[in-house]
């Protein structure tokens, strides 16, 4: 199984509120077809969530954040699910939406709900989660990252692979050059923080993909612009991208 993360980076303009990034997402998606193992995809928020946790102040720290906030960062990841979800079908793909209130109590995972979406994903259809506010308990939300919820959900299934699909080729050793780290066994690159992401931006993925790869698993980095390479690495083991080898392939 193979668990995918759909970064917001890809498929929205994050310097465009509300705005999504349909042809990307269709190109993906195509590409998706090639592959013949059960996938789970996680997406992002892009300047659908962002932009509004933003506007309302709302974090991944709970919180007694404005209800308001709360009801419009769900209804706009619900919309942006809607555009991802249509372009499955579109596609002859059977797409199964799963809002993470459906596997996560808290901050703490379902396990026996998080197990049956492996069954979901084997019996062919695809689960879709996503970023989302969530309730906390105590009259606190806070907000999901759907890198979080790769780590959540790695753990638990053990997937093959755990990829992140990008807006760029890759981890860089640094931002100016862009020079590409194809390889990490075990060390920790320092990438600096993203302001108009409340989840943490790029930062926040690495320190997830660590958290994974320290599970035993690899993870791989790719751009989305270029899915057929998201093929390639689950297919032939080829990794035009960084991969980040987990502990037990070191
Ligand atoms: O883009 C966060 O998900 P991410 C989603 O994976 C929201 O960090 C609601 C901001």
């Amino acid at each position: 199984m193979i668990l995918i993360k759909l970064g917001g980076s890809i498929i929205t303009n994050k310097e465009k509120p509300l705005s999504s990034r349909k042809k990307t997402i269709e190109n993906i998606v195509r590409d998706l077809k090639k592959i013949d193992e059960p996938i789970i995809i996680v997406h992002g928020g892009g300047s659908y969530g962002h932009y509004w946790s933003v506007k309302y102040g709302m974090h991944t720290q709970p919180g007694k954040y404005d209800l308001r906030g709360v009801s419009i960062v769900k209804n706009s990841m619900i919309e942006l699910n809607k555009i991802i979800l249509d372009v499955f079908l579109k596609n002859r793909l059977n797409p199964y939406c799963l809002p993470p209130t459906d596997f996560m109590d808290g901050n703490k995972p379902i396990s026996k709900k998080v197990k049956e979406m492996e069954k979901i994903a084997k019996s062919g259809l695809i689960p879709i989660t996503f970023g989302d506010a969530l309730w906390y308990g105590k009259n606190k939300t806070y907000i999901l990252s759907g890198d979080k919820i790769m780590t959540l959900l790695s753990k638990i299934l053990k997937p093959r692979l755990n990829i992140f699909a990008l807006n760029e080729d890759g981890l860089y050793f640094d931002l100016k050059t862009k020079k590409l780290i194809y390889e990490l066994k075990g060390q920790k690159p320092s990438i600096s923080g993203n302001k108009m992401d409340v989840t943490g931006g790029m930062s926040r993925k690495v320190e997830e993909a660590y958290k994974i790869s320290k599970n035993g698993m690899d993870v791989f980095f790719v751009n989305g612009n270029k899915p057929e390479r998201i093929v390639k690495a689950i297919k032939n083991k080829k990794y035009e991208g960084t991969l980040v080898r987990g502990k037990r392939n070191v």
